[in-house]
């Protein structure tokens, strides 16, 4: 590195290190063991040793040499922001220097990198089909719904709770089915035992336009405020294709 980048990268690193106090991030040139959260905005100051007498520059050597490196007055600083989960550990060594000769050293450094919860969970299907009896139990569970995080499970950071956001039909908002929670079973409830229907059918009027429209003036009627568009719809779909393969039967009587 040049003097000048170096002289550049110095400022920049005391004028993150401002807002915390420097106090806390110095220490004797012996071996120690930091926690550094993953994530943080690079450059990041991590830790400043005492620089030994007659020494003027350090040495790294070990783990992870492209993501730390030290200046010659003993900032260890972080060049690559940490990805916990690519690494949770690493640990390398120090040796301080006059010119090439070793003063002082080695001591090793161990980091830990802190996971933070910068993972969504994903579901491990887009889409989830199932079929139930009609009549099944309430809290049977049918269908299983299963996600994954890439945080650290042994952390809130990766806790899953489901809940499930819409239901259609919806009629007076009246719940046909609950998710457990904590497994992602899907289930009836007690409503939904009771007025699930195998066939509940397509109702028309007497002289009634039977077309695509009227049965989306009707799925409207049937579903309020539902927001995906029908062609997205796995619940107006699946009677649209029942509706089509009526109306083509029609059409070849
Ligand atoms: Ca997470
Ligand atoms: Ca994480």
């Amino acid at each position: 590195m040049t003097p000048m980048v170096h002289l550049l990268l110095l400022a920049s690193l005391l004028s993150v290190a401002a807002g915390v106090d420097l106090e806390e991030k110095k220490g004797p040139f012996v071996d120690v063991e930091l926690d550094v959260p993953e994530g943080t905005p690079v450059p990041h100051p991590v830790h400043q040793f005492q620089v030994p007498a007659d020494a003027n520059n350090f040495r790294l050597s070990g783990e992870g040499l492209d993501t730390f490196k030290i200046s010659k007055d003993g900032w260890l600083y972080l060049e690559k922001p940490l990805d916990w989960s690519q690494e949770t550990h690493y640990a390398f060594n120090v040796e301080a220097l006059a010119d090439e000769n070793v003063v002082e050293g080695l001591i090793t450094v161990t980091i830990n990198v802190l996971d933070i919860n910068n993972n969504a969970p994903r579901f491990e299907q887009n889409l989830y089909t199932a079929s139930i009896k009609e009549r099944t139990a309430a809290g049977v569970p049918f269908v299983r719904a299963s996600a994954s995080d890439r945080d650290d499970p042994q952390t809130v950071n990766a806790q899953l709770l489901y809940s499930l956001v819409s239901q259609i039909p919806n009629n007076h908002n009246v719940p046909l089915f609950q998710i457990d929670p904590d497994t992602g079973d899907i289930s009836t409830t007690k409503e939904g035992e009771e007025k699930l229907k195998a066939r509940e059918g397509i109702q028309y009027a007497r002289g009634e336009d039977e077309s695509i429209d009227s049965l989306k003036a009707k799925f409207n009627e049937y579903c309020p405020a539902q927001e995906i568009p029908h062609e997205q719809n796995p619940f107006f779909t699946c009677v649209e294709k029942q509706v089509r393969r009526f109306m083509e039967r029609q059409l070849y009587l």
